[in-house]
């Protein structure tokens, strides 16, 4: 198997999810919160009340609050999110009709859709589907038609192997999940139009994906080969490469051997130019584009012709060809290297040295290409007692067989050239091979004169008379040019132009995908496409899942299904018995999502050619080669066929991060159990390992450091989240215990979207602080027992221009860094925004409002909660979203400290250029400046403009306010 295939299984983009153990999943329709036992949802009421009872005495006075961790919990999201979320289903908010306006401007915004492994949401979910939830709201606040679907990838192993284990049916499984998945996304409060949900594993859908499968085969773009897959005999049956850890079955450990097998291929080559070429047009993470370019792989050159020479040293008339990026070398190429596996091997190895070569060939077999190709391995390789001539020369260069070289790239045969490549001078020097400089570094020093030297340079050694051929002092480029032009002339060779990617291994021995439509004559062997009409041929039911032993997919148990006889001939036929990767089924969902329920097309021309393309896709950047690679081609066969409308599927695809889990400390103990500071660097290999949990920890200057002893020294890391490791986040929990708008605002406020970052519980309180401090700013203070009267403390008065340059500010900033998917800034504009409403008299609905609307996209429960108590009786899902306005944003406002009595008590912010009387005014109307002047009789005003104002009060002459 290539590194490619290799690599495919390793980075399957549903692997990840494969890693977590299915558990019982639940299955109940409720919010999380409703699903707790009676007992625990009393309690959680009660620590509710609890603390918002607590928080009473502090929240009366609105104007000195100090927010505290007992200030979370103070705002009833427990009924506020199930109520909104109730609303939301009840009435299909988010429903995008089949037939919208046109007219108006469209936004596809999509998730990766997840596997739905038994173990449920992760924190990484919420992640991107908040970031694509917020698009989603805003373009619709914004009027455009949004599409914003959610489905499921839900064919592939987890759910097989939990059937061959316990018996159940994958269909139960994945059922199951899927219930709790969709459980869980709809109490975090995302957009989707539940109406559009699809899985993979419905037959309406496969039928699509089968249907697309006949295209390819009736392109001769899916064919048959014969692949090596990995073959564990003890355990009978083929293993995906995740199964394969170590060269041994992650099951049991036993022995896995590389065997060749007839696969169905993808013939995904034939679109490499175009794969390549297309992504400069896209709005994509440069880095994602040079993944793709890199496993994509085009290199140019040459294939040049080596004549096999026989015992004489005379021609034969058979030759090897070779592929080279280097045609300027070849007067250095001393020696030829053949893969273990080159189809001419077993033709020119001498009797001498067969022995040698079989047993070299079976040790090479039992290594993955992966570690033939690793750098860094020890070279080894084995004479073949044959020599070739060099065509530029004539020279009679010895031909070697060695790991190094790989039969599926090029042509499987190299010309070594140990002076210019470093694989080739360590093989030299390890078999005592001539090394010879055709290339002058003209850079080098003359003590380099003998180093490997693998640039370009000036062509020198390199001229026969005997072949007319002379490169001598050319530069590197002209010489290849030449030497191709050469080759092509004299039947030597031609210019060739080489690809890394290699075709699409496409069949899995499995039950749990979809099958492949095809039939197998029984006389002739013959491959048939099924009819489409027949589609889609659904999977026969199993019973039993186990491995047949024979390596043959557990559908041949399946027998009466098996056998059938083809229908135009009616001649007997057996069906393919493997199935689809779980790639299939998701290269091409984007297309249904447009048009899902379609019974007669893939989707319709008019739908596609509206909603193409997908204008942003998020997910995790473990897909940013293969999925997206893959869809790109099946998208480029259907643009082909006419069945979509654009070159491209995904206009923009943007990664988010990875979270890891709680930062965790490690110390170190010595043999009598003493701590061991970590300073201690390279020994601390030698002493145990302890975790230390965070209320014993301290910092101290740049490091951390035990509290009961500061010399011994901690580190500080983040681990990916693992069962092992105990730091996995439970969504749910955290809805449980902050609500979802709080998980939502946390996840966005983390750090920026695309980079890794940490879970941090201190975090996760500090917004929901804030959303509880919106939250009464609207509302007002609890009352005695905690509960929040109806209705708002908003009121009429005609906004002030501060209060406007407040909000515009915030309008605008929310706005900008939505559009730069920067949520985490946006969200400190709202947090300022909110703490500057803390210190105005009144909260105007002028102000009030807006803000509301541009809170909903990150807390969409609050904010539609906030705005039916503004009272508007719906949603706020399709109101305008505010806009800046560019006059309140113009900053011309100052700082004025203010004192009193000579004492600097306050700040307030002024105009440039404001009047004595306005400032005054302005700090007997601010909150914390009021209880100084309420009441008081002023004796002198000192005001220096744009610096300070002074107030002096009278001591003797107090005022009594009616007040
Ligand atoms: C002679 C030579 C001289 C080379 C030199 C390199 C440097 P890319 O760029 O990846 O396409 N090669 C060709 N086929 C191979 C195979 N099946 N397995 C391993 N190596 C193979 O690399 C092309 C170069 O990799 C080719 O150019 C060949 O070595 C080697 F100074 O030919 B070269």
């Amino acid at each position: 198997m290539s590194s490619h295939q290799l690599l495919q299984f390793r980075s399957d983009p549903f692997v990840l999810s494969h890693c977590f153990p299915l558990i019982r999943p639940t299955n109940s329709p409720k919010h999380p919160f409703h699903s707790l036992p009676f007992q625990r949802r009393l309690s959680h009421h009660a620590r509710v009340r609890s603390s918002a009872k607590k928080k009473k005495t502090t929240q009366c006075n609105l104007k000195n609050e100090t927010p505290s961790v007992d200030s979370k919990r103070v705002y009833p999201f427990h009924e506020i999110e199930p109520k909104w979320q109730r609303y939301w289903e009840d009435n299909r908010t988010f429903r995008t009709p089949d037939d919208v306006d046109t007219s108006k401007p469209k936004f596809y915004v999509l998730d990766m859709f997840p596997y739905p492994s038994g173990a449920g949401l992760h924190v990484g979910h919420p992640l991107g589907y908040t970031a694509t939830d917020i698009l989603a709201r805003v373009r619709r606040m914004q009027g455009y038609n949004v599409l914003h679907p959610m489905g499921w990838d839900a064919f592939g192993l987890p759910a097989e192997q939990y059937a061959i284990e316990t018996g159940t049916h994958p269909k139960t499984t994945t059922f199951k999940n899927i219930d709790r998945f969709r459980l869980q996304l709809k109490s975090l409060g995302f957009s989707y139009d539940w109406d559009r949900e699809l899985s993979t594993t419905e037959p309406d859908y496969y039928k699509w994906t089968q249907w697309i499968f006949l295209q390819l085969y009736k392109r001769g773009l899916a064919y048959q080969a014969e692949v090596p897959v990995n073959w564990c005999p003890a355990l009978g049956t083929v293993l995906a490469n995740e199964e394969v850890v170590d060269g041994v079955s992650e099951r049991g450990g036993h022995p896995v051997i590389r065997k060749p097998m007839r696969q169905w291929m993808l013939k995904i080559t034939a679109y490499a130019d175009r794969l390549l070429d297309d992504l400069d047009e896209l709005e994509w993470p440069e880095s994602i584009k040079e993944m793709q370019r890199n496993w994509i792989g085009r290199s140019e050159g040459a294939e040049l012709n080596f004549t096999i020479l026989d015992g004489e040293g005379q021609e034969t008339d058979k030759g090897i060809t070779v592929y080279t990026t280097r045609p300027d070398t070849l007067f250095g190429a001393t020696y030829m290297v053949v893969a273990p596996e080159h189809h001419l091997l077993s033709y020119f190895v001498t009797p001498e040295q067969k022995q040698q070569v079989e047993e070299y060939k079976d040790f090479a077999s039992r290594k993955s290409d992966l570690e033939r190709t690793e750098l860094q391995k020890e070279k080894t390789g084995v004479f073949t007692g044959c020599y070739a001539k060099n065509p530029a020369n004539g020279d009679a260069i010895p031909i070697w067989v060695a790991d190094y070289v790989l039969a599926s790239y090029g042509t499987g045969a190299i010309m070594a050239v140990p002076a210019h490549d470093t694989r080739d001078n360590e093989f030299a020097l390890k078999y005592n091979i001539p090394i010879k400089w055709v290339v002058r570094n003209e850079a080098s020093s003359s003590d380099d004169a003998k180093q490997v030297y693998a640039g370009v340079g000036v062509i020198e050694n390199s001229s026969s008379v005997e072949t007319g051929l002379d490169i001598n002092q050319l530069s590197s480029k002209e010489a290849a040019l030449k030497v191709i032009e050469w080759a092509e002339r004299t039947g030597n060779g031609k210019k060739k132009v080489n690809y890394k990617l290699r075709d699409w291994l496409f069949a899995r021995q499995r039950y749990w995908g979809e099958p492949i439509p095809i039939l197998i004559l029984d006389e002739s062997g013959e491959t048939i496409a099924v009819s489409e009409s027949e589609l889609p041929l659904t999977l026969p039911e199993l019973n039993d899942f186990t491995p047949t032993g024979t390596g043959e997919p557990p559908l041949s148990k399946a027998v009466s299904w098996v056998n059938t006889v083809d229908p135009a001939t009616g001649k007997p036929a057996k069906r393919e018995t493997s199935t689809m990767p779980q790639w299939a089924g998701s290269c091409w969902y984007y297309l249904r999502f447009m048009d899902p329920k379609n019974p007669e097309a893939l989707v319709d021309k008019e739908k596609e050619k509206y909603w193409s393309p997908v204008d942003v896709y998020v997910g995790g950047a473990e897909h940013a080669v293969l999925h997206l690679l893959y869809s790109r081609f099946w998208h480029k066969v259907l643009y082909d066929i006419g069945v979509v409308s654009t070159k491209e599927p995904f206009k923009c695809v943007i990664n988010q991060g990875i979270i890891l889990g709680e930062v965790q400390y490690t110390a170190w103990k010595d043999q009598e159990g003493n701590y061991v500071s970590a300073e201690a660097e390279e020994r601390l290999n030698e002493y145990q390992q302890v975790t230390i949990p965070e209320d014993k920890v301290m910092k101290s200057g740049d490091h951390f450091v035990l509290k009961e002893d500061p010399s011994i020294r901690l580190i500080p890391r983040a681990y990916k989240m693992s069962k092992s490791r105990g730091n996995v986040v439970n969504p749910d929990d955290v809805v449980l215990e902050y609500g979802a708008d709080s998980l939502r605002l946390y996840e966005m406020f983390m750090g920026p979207f695309r980079d890794s970052k940490t879970w941090n519980t201190s975090g996760i309180e500090g917004v929901h602080r804030f959303l509880a401090r919106t939250w009464r700013l609207v509302i007002g203070s609890p009352q005695s027992d905690g509960s929040f009267k109806d209705g708002t403390v908003v009121t009429d008065d005609e906004p002030t221009l501060e209060q406007l340059r407040s909000l515009h500010k915030c309008i605008a900033k929310v706005t900008d860094e939505i559009e730069s998917t920067r949520f985490n800034t946006g969200i400190s504009g709202m947090m300022e925004f909110v703490n500057a409403a803390y210190k105005w008299n009144n909260q105007p609905r002028g102000i009030i409002e807006p803000f509301v609307l541009l809170l909903s996209p990150y807390a969409p429960h609050m904010a539609e909660e906030l705005w039916s108590r503004l009272g508007h009786s719906s949603s706020l899902a399709y109101e305008s979203f505010p806009k800046a306005n560019p006059d309140y944003l113009k900053d011309t406002t100052i700082v004025l400290p203010v004192q009193i009595n000579g004492k600097t008590r306050g700040t307030i912010e002024v105009e440039e250029g404001c009047s004595e009387d306005e400032a005054f005014a302005l700090a007997s109307q601010d909150k914390k400046l009021e209880k100084y002047l309420d009441g008081q009789s002023i004796k002198k005003r000192i005001y220096v403009p744009g610096k300070i104002l002074n107030v002096i009060l009278d001591k003797t002459n107090v005022k009594v306010t009616t007040k």
